[in-house]
């Protein structure tokens, strides 16, 4: 008597973590994934037949900002091109958000990111703002959401902890209020003391009320904007490595070789997470250069050499830092393949890895995450062979399953080559 499932998926390539390849059936009941053997002799109402195509975890979104997504040119565009006209035009924007105007637009980038089977979301919420409005609509969000799509949101004084008389209170009242994670931007605060001691604050909340930390940490060519040692250091002394990540860390592409071997040292013994974001790095850096101009990423290759946990981010989706941006993680990746000339196979494999395993690392997504029996069925189904196929051609998303429902389908549209005849 064959069994029934609620969904199989037939002779699929099943993506395993070490990057081994098996062609596989996969039988979801109820949400969890039942089985996964050679052939299953079963039925299900729903049968989807992905021969040779990629059976793959969902991508994961270690850093977006949805509550500026889909505000770009508004009230103006960033002709600069640079962070700082970028956080300039979104206080002037964030002055009239409201929670219709934020959750709004955090929804329709969480369906785009979905669609291209983005399961798993790490948003920043600005926090130095009075009403705490893109806080609160984003952590409606969270909720409205949680059944087809899992949004962390990271507390982020953009105008910086001590860069105004409320910040800090305010950041505070976001922790009491259920953001999971407290952020910081200690190369934006006026001193470079106050970005020391903005760092240790954040460690002092983060173990008061249990929570992860992500900081915006040396998002600058400076050589001298050094906040990431401190990261360091207060990861070393509190033991909180693993619930901390480091994001952008671009400065860390400017630091002299001496010092950096020297900080890799020390950054080896914390095992906090770094999220670079290369689409944005690439464009937002290097702005005061003329030639050579620098490419303003952090050293992913080196990181990950180093066995450093290291993940990926888009940043943006059309705001004032960044006008373009679809979502797409594979077009993040591909990217970082560029820009940390990250071109041998492994290395474009650890770039794949990085928007998928990696992510859930770094957003402490722990045993849920993956495609075994007993999981929760979150997977995706790309039009690829291999991670990288996936990435060369930026693959479309053929299937998106989460808690086991078929969320998104594509019909992939197929290019004619048609021969001129005379
Ligand atoms: N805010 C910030 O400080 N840095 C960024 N890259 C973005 C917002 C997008
Ligand atoms: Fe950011």
């Amino acid at each position: 008597m064959p069994s029934s499932y609620d969904l199989l998926l037939r002779q699929g390539r099943l993506l395993r973590p070490n990057g081994d390849l098996n062609t596989v059936d996969i039988g979801i009941t109820a949400g969890t994934i039942a089985a996964i053997a050679p052939h299953l002799d079963a039925s299900a109402p729903l049968e989807l037949e992905v021969e040779g195509q990629l059976i793959s975890p969902p991508f994961v979104e270690s850093h977006i900002h949805l509550d500026s997504a889909l505000t770009a040119g508004e009230p103006r565009w960033n002709e600069s091109g640079t962070l700082f006209e970028g956080i300039e035009i979104w206080r002037e924007r964030k002055q009239d958000l409201s929670l219709d105007d934020v959750k709004r637009r955090a929804l329709e980038t969480l369906k785009q990111q979905a669609m291209q089977g983005v399961l798993y979301v790490r948003s920043h919420a600005d926090v130095s703002e009075a009403n705490l409005m893109a806080l609160q609509g984003l952590l409606e969000v969270r909720e409205a959401v949680k059944d087809w799509i899992t949004l962390q949101v990271i507390a982020f004084p953009q105008d910086g902890i001590y860069g105004g008389p409320q910040n800090e209170e305010l950041l505070e009242e976001a922790l009491k209020l259920g953001a999971d994670g407290v952020g910081g931007i200690p190369h934006y605060e006026l001193t470079r003391e106050d970005g020391v001691r903005s760092v240790q604050r954040i460690f002092e909340l983060a173990q008061q009320y249990d929570r992860l930390i992500d900081i915006h940490c040396d998002e600058i060519d400076d050589d001298q904007s050094r906040f990431l040692e401190v990261v360091a250091a207060c990861a070393i002394r509190t033991g909180m490595g693993p619930r901390v990540s480091a994001s952008h860390t671009t400065a860390f592409g400017s630091y002299n070789n001496a010092y950096a071997l020297k900080l890799l040292g020390f950054l080896r013994r914390t095992q906090i997470n770094f999220i670079a974001n290369p689409l944005i790095n690439i464009t937002l850096q290097g702005r005061t250069d003329t030639y050579p101009k620098r490419r303003g990423l952090t050293r992913v290759k080196e990181l990950w050499q180093q066995g450093m946990n290291v993940s990926l981010g888009h940043d943006c989706v059309q705001d004032p830092w960044y006008s373009l941006g679809t979502g797409n993680m594979l077009d993040v990746a591909f990217m970082l393949i560029h820009v940390a000339q990250m071109t041998g196979m492994s290395e474009m494999n650890a770039c794949y890895d990085m928007i998928t395993w990696n992510g859930a690392k770094t957003l402490h997504l722990g045993e849920t995450y993956g495609i075994e029996v007993g999981k929760p069925a979150n997977l995706i189904v790309l039009d690829a062979c291999n991670r990288y196929d996936a990435l060369r051609r930026r693959a479309t998303v053929r299937y998106v399953i989460s808690r086991g429902n078929l969320i998104a389908s594509t019909e992939t549209p197929q290019m004619k080559w048609q021969p001129l005849t005379s």
